[in-house]
């Protein structure tokens, strides 16, 4: 290799150590705003928003890396969340963590999360922004005690109206009003990806930097892929259409079943090698386990940014406006080709029960 090619070689891998998320995140977001310059007040706030996610992710990874030597770090409260899940100390952990990393930060009025029944409004004795952060702090909590994979989610929407009566009603819109989504996974490496609309970007943290550096920029998913990630112990409690699909993918060569019990993980792997995630509707939950704020319509406004679909096997999610703050929907997320897959079995089980007397069970 010639001298000016190794020059060129070595810039090319400075710029890259050097691009920040911040950084990334202020040119990404006056692209995507058509800003006039990097000066932009929207461009800044939300960069300055994606720093403090980078910052809890970073508090959080600490935490998650340490917790098996500390007392009471992991295991459960004892409480049940707004949920009716059994609460483990790692979330309420994380939870409190976006809270101090916001509460002083004058970006945002509201943070909504998972962990709380309602939103939780700055005080009046803090500087108050215009955004408001949806959130789950620990996704897959499940997971935390046994040192696998588990990650955090989050949406940024811009505060609509006053808010005065403390409802938070201008929430209850669809996933179009999402300004940036993401997610922070805590694996082998702590990862973040991100989207403010202009493609989906990857960062890794550099502990030894304490900074997330950019990995992969422009993330996307494959047209179709060979996994299929879904909790077949539900089997039986799916509808028929469901179940079909199921069998189909046993039979059919070139599939193969992954599933990890924490939802970034499985959607991290589809991202990034294709195929398809579903957590579809229940006899007992018809409106399936995932909430549509802060899980399902943060993951569809990344997957359309990479390429992919996102759909409640009925209507796309980022479509689907909620009634309430905790608002549940069925998941099917991941490759064009695959999604619709999925969706034709639905499809076909509608029109035969249109024409064909139901079965009597
Ligand atoms: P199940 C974790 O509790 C979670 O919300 C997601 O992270 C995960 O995909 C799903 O639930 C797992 O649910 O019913 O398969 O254990």
């Amino acid at each position: 290799m010639g001298n000016s090619e190794q020059t060129l070689t070595h810039e090319l891998t400075l710029d890259r150590d050097c691009t920040t998320l911040s950084r990334h995140v202020l040119q990404q977001t006056v692209k995507t705003l058509h800003a006039s310059s990097l000066l932009s007040p929207e461009a800044q706030d939300i960069s300055a928003i994606m720093n403090r996610i980078a910052l809890a992710g970073k508090l959080i990874a600490k935490r998650l890396s340490r917790a098996g030597l500390m007392a009471d770090a992991l295991g459960f409260t004892g409480e049940t969340n707004v949920q009716g899940e059994s609460v483990k100390r790692m979330d309420l952990y994380a939870n409190e963590v976006f809270i101090s990393v916001f509460k002083q930060s004058g970006l945002v009025c509201r943070l909504a999360s998972e962990e709380m029944e309602d939103p939780y409004y700055i005080p009046e004795n803090c500087p108050i922004g215009r955004y408001t952060l949806l959130y789950d702090p620990i996704d897959g909590s499940s997971n935390v005690d046994i040192n696998l994979n588990v990650g955090s989610i989050f949406s940024i929407r811009q505060q609509e109206g006053e808010d005065l009566d403390g409802k938070a009603q201008d929430l209850l819109q669809d996933g179009h009003k999402q300004l940036a989504a993401g997610y922070i996974l805590y694996g082998p490496s702590t990862v973040l990806v991100y989207s403010v609309g202009n493609g989906v970007h990857s960062f890794i943290l550099d502990p030894s930097l304490g900074e997330f550096i950019l990995a992969e920029e422009n993330i996307k998913i494959p047209e179709h892929g060979p996994v299929y990630s879904v909790n077949e112990g539900n089997f039986w409690q799916w509808e028929e259409s469901i179940r079909d699909y199921n069998r189909y993918v046993h039979r059919h060569e070139g599939y193969t079943a992954r599933y990890s019990g924490a939802l970034v993980g499985d959607f991290h792997r589809i991202l990034l090698q294709g195929g398809v995630f579903l957590y579809p509707g229940t006899v007992k939950k018809p409106e399936g386990k995932l909430r549509l704020l802060y899980e399902t319509a943060p993951l569809a406004f990344l997957m359309e940014q990479a390429g992919g679909r996102a759909s409640t096997g009925r209507e796309d999610i980022l479509d689907f406006v909620p009634q309430k703050l905790h608002q549940r929907t069925p998941l099917i997320i991941g490759s064009t080709e695959d999604v619709s897959l999925v969706e034709s079995f639905i499809q076909d089980r509608a029109k035969r029960e249109e024409t064909e007397p139901i079965a009597v069970q």
